[in-house]
């Protein structure tokens, strides 16, 4: 491709595309996306650079290994980041970023107006399709797409168990944490993906045209990202643009029906919506038995389904907790499973043998009846909420993070059950003015926000000990992103889990 080619990424379609050769791309950020983007890149016969603000010891090696297999450069430093890469004189024809740049970081804006696309990496996995022996050996894979604002890793879990049931070749792919090019580049091919698609990924992502496409719900989150709601709102609703079986909505979520409204579909694709009530025609839900127990039920997928519904699990299928949140993902994740023409009996083994995923509303210890719950993974309102309404009397330690949300909603709904506040991050103040304003009532506890997350950790969980009397649970659900104090959410749940061992060890002695 030529200086003047930009308008020709129409011909970078499937594998054996010529235009892939000699193409030049800049790939943005070298995590798991960067390093996945780069050796497809490299496999096409593309030439390569890769850029990344900041350089660590694992990045040196993949640079390593992303040269050995005909990278062109890897660029380090905030310099290399703010500008973009030039070919011998040339710009760029494509710009591949990781989700983590944000459209106005100076390479980004840059591009953009330079005309140069920015794809994510699912857009480009998009463009690929499958490889051509895959294709040949089970043709597919189908894509089940989820997002939303909380449950989306939840969903696809589910959905994975329920699609393996099936007896499919499956795998959770995407934001859950396995770049999604890297599933597409299994050697021996996948029949189903589901895919977990963070509001990032969409915003860089155009038509996918999945089987299926779930949005679970919508709420204010990573709003400094996106610069406002509705961007972050209308980067979501892409995940239906082109779906060709079925798109699924939330019908206790208006935003998520106006989204399946609005979506450009293919031809016959049908809206099904998911409901904790009695479904409708086209939609799964909750019926009870005569016995009083909640069973899941599909009145979407079958012939007869204006007489009839078909029993997809019941309440027990759940195991021990099922929380409302769950049934919800189960639901959606139902909905995705039987689009794709997964059985009955899958969804209900799919959902027996799913195992909820730490830290998220995780019960890490019960002493002196105290409970102390992990919920690090929520990293806003939205998720938190969840968690403080399944509690009666709560010390809540949160903060983090906050990513320019709006509290008050979250601290008027809980306030009643707040017996006390721990607030920890480097700057509690959004949340310590909410707590003021909407639960004056509330002790408020703070002083965590050393930039060694451990350590404030640690002080945080020993005060919360000080603090929670028998009958109390003892809540970590930040509400807020772990940054500024951890590595990620996963490290600030570790962190919390740790220190609650310590402390009733101690206690034990
Ligand atoms: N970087 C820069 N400049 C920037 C931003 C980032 O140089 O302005 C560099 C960083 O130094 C780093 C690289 O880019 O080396 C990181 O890229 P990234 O943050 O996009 O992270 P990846 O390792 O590629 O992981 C991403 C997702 N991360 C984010 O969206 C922030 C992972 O989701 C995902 O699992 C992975 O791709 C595979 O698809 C994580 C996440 O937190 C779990 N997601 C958010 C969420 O769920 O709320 C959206």
């Amino acid at each position: 491709m030529g200086a003047d080619s930009v308008t020709s990424t129409e011909q970078l379609r499937g594998w054996d595309a010529p235009a892939w050769r000699g193409l030049r791309a800049v790939v943005t950020g070298l995590g798991v996306t960067g390093f996945s983007a780069a050796d497809t890149l490299a496999e096409l016969g593309a030439d390569v650079i890769v850029i990344d603000a900041q350089s660590t010891e694992k990045k040196e090696l993949d640079a390593e290994t992303l040269r050995l297999v005909g990278v062109r450069d890897i660029r380090f430093g905030p310099e290399a980041a703010d500008e973009i890469a030039q070919f011998d004189g040339s710009a760029p024809d494509l710009v591949v970023t990781s989700p983590g740049w944000r459209p106005d970081s100076r390479l980004i804006a840059s591009a953009t107006n330079q005309g140069i696309p920015v794809w994510s990496d699912v857009q480009l996995a998009h463009r690929l399709g499958p490889r051509p022996e895959t294709l040949a050996a089970r043709g597919g894979p189908l894509w089940l797409t989820v997002t939303g604002t909380n449950g989306k890793t939840t969903t696809v879990s589910l959905l994975e168990e329920m699609l393996l049931a099936d007896g499919r070749r499956a795998v959770a792919c995407g934001n859950i944490g396995m770049p999604i090019l890297d599933a597409i580049r299994d050697p021996e091919g996948f029949d189903v993906l589901a895919v977990e698609l963070s509001s990032f990924q969409l915003h860089y992502t155009e038509a996918l045209s999945a089987a299926a496409s779930a949005v679970l719900n919508i709420a204010e989150d990573h709003v400094d990202w996106h610069g406002s709601y509705g961007s972050y709102a209308a980067a979501k609703a892409k995940i239906h643009h082109g779906t060709r079986t079925a798109c699924i909505f939330n019908t206790a979520d208006a935003a998520t029906m106006h989204m399946v409204e609005q979506a450009d579909v293919a031809e016959g694709c049908r809206a099904i919506g998911f409901t904790l009530d009695t479904p409708d025609v086209s939609q799964v839900g909750l019926v009870m038995s005569e016995g009083g127990e909640g069973i899941l039920v599909d009145r979407a997928f079958l012939d007869n389904r204006r007489h009839e519904a078909v029993e997809l699990a019941t309440m027990s299928d759940f195991g021990g907790l099922a929380p409302k949140h769950l049934v919800e993902n189960a639901l959606a994740a139902g909905a995705l499973a039987r689009a794709a023409g997964v059985s009955p009996e899958a969804v209900r083994a799919g959902i027996r043998s799913y195992e909820a995923a730490d830290h998220r509303i995780q019960p890490v210890a019960r002493q002196n009846d105290i409970l102390w719950i992990n919920d690090s993974k929520a990293t806003n309102p939205h998720a938190a909420q969840a968690s403080l309404v399944s509690f009666p009397r709560i010390v809540w330690i949160a903060g983090g993070l906050p990513k320019g949300v709006d509290y008050d909603p979250l601290v008027q709904a809980a306030a009643d059950r707040l017996q006390h506040v721990i607030l920890l991050g480097r700057d509690p103040s959004p949340l310590a003015e909410s707590l003021a304003r909407h639960a004056p009532q509330v002790p408020v506890t703070s002083g965590f926000d050393g930039e060694d997350g451990h350590d404030a950790m640690e002080a945080a969980v020993r005060a919360a000990q000080r603090i929670a009397q028998p009958g109390q649970t003892v809540l970590l659900s930040p509400a807020a992103a772990s940054m500024d104090q951890f590595a990620s959410y996963i490290a600030r749940g570790e962190a919390f889990v740790r220190a609650v061992a310590a402390v009733i060890e101690q206690d034990d002695d």
